[in-house]
């Protein structure tokens, strides 16, 4: 896919801004001008208290993988190769999820927990989206993280692209816990979220999406291409320190990632969510949460992974293990 879809599937707030930004201030809210000037935006105190507790009780409910109900352990994992082969968390081998190196990202809560449901779809969030997309949210997908992620700085729209129309995606990062230094926190660049303007990557034939097969020098190049903008910029890091109950939403093009976790002995509790607009997914419109919509909310089956399957996990964990 090329740039110019990209461009083509910009929602109309964001082709005003490009077009005639004297007219933004007019038209929209205070959140969504910062949004569009700068690519991101926060809003402190809107996440409601009680849901994030909720969300804690829930949380601590797939601690102990043994007890925890069957259906639980068909939870989706991603993040680095280990957890990204593994697939599910039962297939993990962990007994704990809590005690994972960082990095590990649990898939889609929203179809197992009420409260993580009621998280990607606050009020704040739907109504933010919405104005932005004229046109309600869709819920792409959710990651629970118990530590940092460490990811290396991207942008989300080459990854997160299934719903097609590259230009309509945000992203809400909900933080579970005050979030310390030292935990490995997001790290964003303002002003970052232009990539027509900035230089598209090239992940291959002239295609702005990324694919998880690609050679790692292609990663390489990603990394680099990034870092160059950072530099010849000049764009300066910001670093996201939140309190409970606070909300960012950032464009899918901001450059972004996870720092590094400085102290091992700290969580870094976070909630993830990525939308588009349900016009641009009429798929969603089947599964009607609160003023938004989702992809694919009613919880999966559980999950019995083939025996080849469970082998070839195994025998990888072992082999990660072996190498140290
Ligand atoms: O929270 C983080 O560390 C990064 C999350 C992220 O990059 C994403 O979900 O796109």
């Amino acid at each position: 896919m090329q740039g110019s879809f990209y461009l083509d599937s910009l929602p109309l707030a964001e082709r005003i801004y490009r077009n005639q930004p004297d007219l933004v201030a007019r038209l929209y809210s205070n959140p969504i001008q910062r949004y569009l000037s700068d690519g991101v935006v926060i809003l402190p105190g809107v996440i409601p208290l009680d849901v994030l507790d909720q969300f804690d009780r829930d949380l601590e409910s797939l601690a102990d993988l043994e007890t925890a109900p069957e259906i639980l352990g068909s939870i989706g994992i991603d993040g680095p190769k280990k957890y990204y082969e593994a697939r599910f968390l039962r297939n993990l081998g962990a007994k704990d999820f809590r005690l994972e190196p960082p990095g590990l990202k649990l898939v889609d809560l929203q179809r197992f927990f009420d409260s993580a449901k009621r998280l990607a779809f606050a009020d704040s969030v739907t109504a933010f989206m919405q104005e932005l997309f004229g046109s309600p949210a869709a819920l792409i997908q959710s990651l629970t993280f118990w530590k940092s992620s460490e990811q290396s700085i991207h942008q989300d729209f080459s990854y997160v692209h299934h719903h097609r129309q590259l230009g309509q995606l945000a992203a809400a990062w909900i933080p579970l816990e005050d979030i310390q230094a030292e935990a490995g926190p997001l790290v964003y660049y303002k002003g970052s979220h232009l990539p027509d303007q900035l230089g598209f990557y090239d992940w291959g034939q002239g295609s702005i999406l990324a694919s998880r097969d690609a050679d790692s020098s292609v990663f390489a190049g990603y990394k680099n291409h990034l870092e160059e903008i950072v530099r010849s910029r000049g764009l300066q890091p910001s670093i996201f320190l939140p309190k409970r109950g606070d909300l960012l939403i950032w464009h899918g093009a901001l450059i972004h990632g996870g720092t590094p976790m400085l102290n091992p002995g700290l969580t870094r509790r976070s909630f993830i969510c990525h939308y588009t607009s349900m016009a641009s997914h009429k798929q969603a419109q089947q599964f009607r949460v609160g003023n938004g919509y989702s992809f694919d909310l009613p919880p999966a089956l559980p999950y019995k992974p083939s025996t080849p399957r469970r082998i070839a996990s195994k025998m990888t964990r072992m082999i990660d293990h072996l190498k140290g």
